[in-house]
């Protein structure tokens, strides 16, 4: 059953506060307008927009050599996972959000989709799918479920099994990717329940990792708003992810961020730093050294844009694309909802040299148009043969980008 929506909650006024009267004034305002619109952006699924019948691709801009054709549609598709098929081939797992259904999409061996299954509908948020040993896990908001044996039972799919049920019901940042580590856990971010606010510790605003029997959950670092995409990196295999930075300080700040985490027990800075240098305007006061709110927490590894809605993340392990983008982390920018004029929409890329982001740069755009958007990324997930598969939950679409050596 769906759990029930809690009203967000508005951080109270400090008695410390620092900011003008004005500012404080504008803060609350804006606090307001970005609660009521966060309700209605949740009250009206994506999936009830109309979904043009013909996806303008040629408006896709891509590096040299590279292309975009659409897989499928899969209507309001959010995170994607793959697993084996049975008879060879593939399964692309897709966690369809404001649909509330967890898709299936066959693929042969060559690549080429298949059937398109319904393995679960009615659930509250379904945006995160993880495939391990044979089982996928979803996440709905406060539940991690667990279809069990599934690539068997496509047709016929299983209950799910109810892994926890314990996790807050907030949906203000309460949708979850969620992945499994290299350590056999499965990650699950909860984010803040709200903009800018002050919850308990190891409740919100903080990626948790749970046992794959859902037995133990334990935190496995702080201060995060609201992750919506991670991934380890291919040879540390350490962490890295990205985190939506708050609304309401301007157009241009604070930026989002991909944050690398080596380690448990990290703390990312939210709500009292974000960016790793700017202390936030109510917050920044309250924990850190005096004078300076950054010191104590773990700054962002590659700043990226402000309000650009950073959501899936992956490195690029294939072989198929270019040396130049081989070990990347790939992000899909979900996109703007406040900011004056619209950013994101976008794929981007980060180089990285060690734990440090040299590059940030745009790899595929054109679903903006002026200050239209037809599409919206939302994960990338690289396939078996090295393509770079792309949901897109505004159009109902999952696309491959692959490359062609020039002759
Ligand atoms: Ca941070």
């Amino acid at each position: 059953m769906p759990t029930p929506a809690t009203s967000l909650q508005p951080p109270r006024p400090s008695t410390r506060l620092a900011i003008r009267p004005a500012i404080r004034r504008a803060t609350r305002l804006a606090t307001f307008a970005w609660a009521v619109a966060l309700c209605a952006a949740a009250a009206l699924p994506l999936a009830v927009r109309a979904q043009p019948a013909a996806l303008p691709l040629d408006s896709i801009k891509l590096p040299p050599g590279f292309t975009i054709e659409l897989l499928a549609r899969v209507p309001n598709a959010r995170q994607m996972a793959l697993g084996p098929r049975a008879g060879g081939g593939h399964v692309l797992y897709v966690g369809s959000m404001g649909e509330g259904k967890v898709h299936a999409l066959e693929l042969d061996a060559a690549g080429k989709p298949g059937p398109l299954h319904v393995l679960a509908r009615g659930l509250n948020q379904p945006v995160g799918v993880a495939f391990r040993d044979g089982h996928l896990y979803v996440s709905a908001v406060s539940r991690i479920l667990r279809l069990e044996r599934i690539g068997e039972r496509l047709a016929q799919p299983p209950q799910p099994q109810v892994l926890r049920d314990d996790l807050p019901t907030d949906r203000s940042h309460g949708w979850k990717f969620i992945a499994f580590g290299p350590d056999g856990w499965l990650y699950v971010p909860v984010g803040a329940p709200c903009n800018i606010c002050e919850p308990a510790p190891d409740r919100y605003a903080a990626i948790l990792r749970m046992s794959a029997d859902g037995a133990k959950l334990e935190t496995f670092a702080r201060g995060v708003r609201n992750t919506v995409g991670f991934d380890w990196h291919p040879q540390t295999h350490e962490l890295w992810f990205t985190d939506n930075g708050r609304d309401m300080l301007g157009d241009d700040v604070p930026p989002d961020e991909l944050n690398h985490a080596p380690r448990a027990g990290l703390h990312f800075g939210y709500p009292y730093c974000h960016a790793g240098v700017l202390p936030d305007p109510e917050y920044g006061a309250r924990r850190g050294t005096p004078g300076g709110a950054c010191k104590d927490f773990i700054a962002p590894a590659q700043l990226l844009g402000a309000h650009v809605a950073a959501l899936g993340l992956r490195f690029y392990t294939g072989s198929m694309f270019p040396a130049e983008w081989r070990g990347r982390v790939f992000i899909a920018e979900h996109g703007s909802w406040n900011r004056s004029r619209k950013v994101g929409y976008r794929i981007t890329t980060v180089k990285l040299d060690g734990a440090k982001g040299v590059a940030y740069e745009p790899f595929a755009s054109g679903w903006l148009q002026g200050e239209s958007a037809w599409g919206r990324p939302a994960d990338v997930l690289v396939a078996p043969d090295g393509a770079l598969l792309v949901s897109d939950d505004a159009a109902g679409a999952i696309y491959r980008i692959s490359h062609r050596p020039a002759r």
